[in-house]
């Protein structure tokens, strides 16, 4: 099975689809394309007519979209494992994933994923009620979990892999916390395979100039 992802600095979705396989132990190989590239277009249209990362290939199966690849593992590797086991968690799991996956559009085109950067942005009022509704996701769930396995639903699941690139948007931008939300985001950021990821970015050198957001800070 192999993953086509893109720069590990930028690319948030390359992420999720990482992180859902790496996080749950499933072997797979990956392969690293650089962003807007006449190679980048002529790599994935071999794989998808979508024409982004992450993609999935499994044998004769192809999956494009972050969200799919999840559930797509979830169905073969996982027997179902991806998503809490309770009905109404399992739930609200899937519908803070899909506001993820389909939401926060201000946030994210204001607090573009930058790993290495630490950058100084004025986000937008619509910016600070995405921000303030992840603090409210992360708040309430660690209330119910912090002390029972610290992800958002106790155990690693998909909901984690889908806000898992906002907790490093925020340490780019230098977003303030409600404590609970920080003790989640900290709880995310010590995790081993997204631990993996920071280190491997930093041997992405490429410069994705719309993604360089902001003023650097010093
Ligand atoms: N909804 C898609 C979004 C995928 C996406 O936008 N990927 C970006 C990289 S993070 C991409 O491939 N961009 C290349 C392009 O737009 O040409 C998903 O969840 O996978």
């Amino acid at each position: 099975m192999k993953l086509i992802i893109a720069n590990k600095n930028y690319s948030t979705w390359s992420l999720r689809g990482w992180l859902v396989l790496r996080g749950f132990d499933i072997e797979f190989d990956e392969i690293e394309l650089e962003l807007f590239t006449d190679n980048f277009y002529a790599e994935i249209a071999k794989h998808s007519g979508a024409a982004k990362v992450p993609v999935l290939v499994d044998g004769s199966i192809e999956v494009w979209d972050s969200l799919a690849i999840c559930e797509y593992v979830n169905d073969q590797y996982l027997a179902g494992k991806g998503w809490p086991a309770d009905v109404a968690q399992r739930a609200k799991a899937r519908a803070f994933s899909a506001e993820m996956h389909s939401g926060f559009m201000a946030l994210r085109n204001e607090m573009p994923m930058n790993i290495r950067g630490r950058r100084k942005i004025t986000p937008s009022e619509a910016c600070q009620k995405d921000v303030a509704r992840i603090d409210e996701i992360w708040a309430g769930q660690w209330q119910e979990f912090g002390n029972n396995g610290g992800w958002l639903f106790g155990e690693y699941s998909i909901a984690d892999v889908m806000f898992a690139p906002v907790v490093l948007r925020f340490i780019t931008y230098g977003v303030a916390l409600s404590d609970d939300a920080q003790a989640y985001a900290n709880h995310v950021l010590n995790h081993a395979a997204l631990q993996q990821w920071i280190a491997e970015s930093k041997s992405d050198t490429s410069v994705v100039a719309e993604d360089e957001a902001g003023t650097e800070i010093g």
